[in-house]
């Protein structure tokens, strides 16, 4: 059995979501060989060095996991692409480039956070293409851990206000890339996050059926996708329920 997850958007607003990820942790991901985070499990991350009780206590949970017999993956999403090696260790979670290819039970997938697809929102993949360099994240990375929290507190107004004047199009995948990718990784699955649109999408590519399985976002309740040699689920589960 196999577990994907995205969008969990941790942080110390919502204590529910982080006891529903808790209790995931602790009751329901042990069960999988592997559990893929594909992205924003935190709602921000502003370097290895904000240690946090929130940061730890996610850190000491995860690693409880990895200690069993669960191989954790991560793919930084557009909130947490600065999560680094250092965090990535103590979590026991070993790091994914931003597309990744997997064979799922015989079947070559490919998995991503999935921002990059929605190309249509150019403004985004500028700050995306700047992000990502190592220019950037090295004069990021050497600011002081204040002022590195004023600049994320407002991004994440800005980038609030900016997708209200955003249309419901421009910030979803563009289906064509969406194609290319599929076509370039030779698979004929896809699973991401981002989009906060969980679904499973039958679509074609060169005349071949395919899959896109967008991922569910933590927002009002736990979610996963559950992957077995017979079938995917998206699966799941209420904040004031308990797993078990
Ligand atoms: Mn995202």
């Amino acid at each position: 059995m196999i577990y994907f997850i995205a969008d969990l958007h941790l942080s110390t607003d919502r204590p529910d979501i982080t006891a529903c990820f808790l209790s995931f942790l602790k009751n329901e991901a042990p069960q999988a060989s592997q559990l893929y985070i594909l992205g924003d499990l935190f709602e921000y991350w502003i370097g290895d060095d904000d240690d946090s009780d929130l940061t730890n206590t996610i850190a000491m949970a995860l690693k409880q996991v990895a200690n069993t017999n669960t191989q954790l993956y991560f793919i930084h999403g557009n909130r947490d692409f600065l999560l680094g090696k250092k965090y990535a260790k103590k979590a026991g979670l070993i790091l994914l480039p931003e597309k990744h290819i997997i064979n799922l039970y015989g079947q070559q997938t490919l998995i991503m956070h999935g921002d990059s697809l929605c190309t249509q929102d150019i403004e985004y993949q500028k700050f995306r293409k700047k992000s990502r360099s190592w220019w950037w994240q090295f004069i990021m990375t050497s600011l002081p851990l204040k002022v590195r929290k004023k600049i994320a507190e407002n991004y994440r107004k800005k980038s609030a206000q900016a997708k209200q004047g955003k249309s419901l199009d421009i910030m979803d995948v563009t289906p064509s890339e969406v194609i290319k990718e599929l076509d370039k990784s030779k698979s004929l699955l896809l699973i991401h996050g981002h989009t906060h649109r969980p679904a499973e999408h039958n679509i074609s590519v060169n005349h071949q059926p395919a899959k896109r399985i967008v991922l569910g976002d933590w927002h009002k309740q736990g979610a996963w996708l559950k992957v077995t040699p017979e079938n995917m689920t998206l699966l799941y589960q209420d904040f004031d329920k308990t797993f078990n």
